[in-house]
C-alpha cells in the first residue's frame, strides 16, 4: 500500500469503526474505505441546482472543474486573470471536504483568441506561459492538491503535436522534444512546491505508440529529476468492446517509474436513436466497462483516484459534440437517477473495500 493510501485509510478508521460491516452506500464511502479517491468533473453554473450539488456531495470525493481552470476562462485578455468560476468550486469542495484536481495550465486546446492573434515572440510567449501558471498556481496554492500541468501534447503516432507552446513559434525549446513540456512541469513546481504535478493524456491508456511516448517521456524526467508527479489517464470510452488489460499493463509499467496514475475523465458514450433512446443492452455492456476500468485501477496500488467527466448525462460534453448521435456516457441519468454504471461502480469499489485494501 502506498504512503497516500495508508494515510487516508488511516483517516477514515472512526467512519469505518462508525458504519462497521455493513456495505457502503455511495461512491464516495466504498472509495474511502478503499483507499482511493473518486472524483467527477464539474461546471460551476450547475452547481445551484440542488440535485446537481447534492449528487456531487453525497457521491465524489475530488471535483475538478471541467472548463472552470483553463486558459479561456481565466485569461479573457492579456493583463487580467479571473479566477471568479474556479473559485466556487474551491468553495463547494471545502464545504464538502473534497480535494480537487486543476486542469489545465498548457494545452494547445482553447486557448483564447487573443493569444493566437498576436504574433507574439517565444520570448514573450515564455514569459506569459510561467507567469500564468505561476499566478494560476499560486491563487490556488493549498486549496488544489494536483494540477494536470501539460494536456495532450502528443498525437497518435507518438510524435509530438505541433502546437504554440511547442514549435508554432514555441516557448523558445522549438526542435528540442520535450523541453517545452519539461520548462512548464519546471516553472509549476517553482510556482507551487507541494501540489501534485500530472501529464494529462487522451488515447494514451492502453498499450500504443502515443502511450510509449508518453511512458518514455516520464521515464527520461524520472532519470533526471525534472519534477513530475504522475500521469492522468483520460479514458473517454466510445467503443463497447472495450478491453482493459492494456490498461492494467500501462497503469503497471507507469507505477514502476515510482509516480502516481489517476484515471482523469472517465466516460463511456452510447448510440443514442433519433428519439433519444439508449438500448439497454448497451447500458449494460457500459456497466461491465465502468467496472473493468476500476478493476484495472484497483489492481495496482499505484493508481490513486479514479474521476468521472461529469457525473450527470444532463451536463455531458458528449451530446453537444457529437450532435447528438451519442450520449448516455455517465454514471447518472439526465433525471439523477443512478444508472446500471452506478451500481456496478460501487459493487466493485465496496468488494475492494470488503477485502480490506
Ligand atoms: O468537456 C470539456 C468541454 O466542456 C469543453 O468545451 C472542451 C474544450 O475546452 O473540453 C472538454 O474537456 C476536455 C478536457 O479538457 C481535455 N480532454 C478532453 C476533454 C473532452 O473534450
Amino acid at each position: 500500500m502506498t504512503r497516500s493510501r495508508l494515510l487516508l485509510l488511516l483517516s477514515l478508521l472512526p467512519l469505518l469503526l462508525a458504519t462497521g460491516s455493513s456495505p457502503p452506500a455511495t461512491l464516495r464511502q466504498a472509495a474511502e474505505a478503499a483507499g482511493l479517491r473518486v472524483g467527477t468533473a464539474v461546471r460551476p453554473y450547475a452547481l445551484a441546482e440542488a440535485a446537481y450539488s447534492e449528487t456531487l456531495g453525497r457521491e465524489f470525493n475530488m471535483l475538478e472543474p471541467e472548463d472552470a481552470m483553463k486558459w479561456w476562462t481565466v485569461r479573457r485578455n492579456e493583463g487580467s486573470f479571473d479566477f471568479q468560476q474556479g473559485d466556487q468550486i474551491i468553495r463547494f469542495a471545502h464545504a464538502h471536504d473534497m480535494k480537487v484536481r486543476g486542469h489545465c495550465l498548457v494545452w494547445d486546446h482553447d486557448n483564447p483568441k487573443w493569444l493566437g492573434a498576436a504574433n507574439f515572440t517565444p520570448q514573450h510567449l515564455s514569459h506569459l506561459l510561467q507567469q500564468h501558471i505561476a499566478t494560476e498556481m499560486k491563487h490556488y496554492a493549498g486549496q488544489v492538491f494536483a494540477w494536470d500541468v501539460v494536456n495532450e501534447a502528443f498525437e497518435e503516432h507518438g510524435k509530438l503535436k505541433d502546437s504554440i507552446w511547442f514549435n508554432q513559434p514555441g516557448i523558445g525549446f522549438s526542435g528540442q522534444g520535450t523541453a517545452y513540456i519539461e520548462q512548464a512541469f519546471r516553472w509549476a513546481h517553482n510556482a507551487d512546491p507541494k501540489a501534485l504535478l500530472f501529464y494529462n493524456e487522451a488515447e494514451a491508456e492502453g498499450m500504443n505508440p502515443k502511450s510509449d511516448a508518453v511512458y518514455a517521456m516520464i521515464k527520461d524526467f524520472k532519470h533526471r529529476g525534472v519534477p513530475i508527479d504522475g500521469v492522468g489517464l483520460q479514458l473517454h470510452i466510445s467503443k463497447l468492446d472495450f478491453d482493459a488489460d492494456p490498461i492494467a499493463k500501462n497503469i503497471a509499467r507507469l507505477s514502476a517509474l515510482g509516480i502516481q496514475v489517476h484515471v482523469t475523465e472517465l466516460d463511456v458514450s452510447l448510440p443514442v436513436d433519433p428519439t433519444g433512446a439508449i438500448r439497454g443492452d448497451d447500458l449494460r455492456r457500459q456497466a461491465d466497462i465502468y467496472r473493468n476500468v476500476l478493476h484495472a485501477c484497483l489492481q495496482n496500488p499505484g493508481c490513486t483516484a479514479i474521476q468521472t467527466w461529469g457525473f450527470t448525462d444532463k451536463y455531458s460534453w458528449i451530446p453537444f459534440h457529437s450532435h447528438g448521435a451519442r450520449g448516455g456516457a455517465l454514471l447518472f441519468d439526465k433525471s439523477y437517477r443512478p444508472k446500471p454504471a452506478y451500481a456496478a461502480v460501487l459493487e466493485e469499489l465496496s468488494s475492494q473495500a470488503m477485502r480490506g485494501h
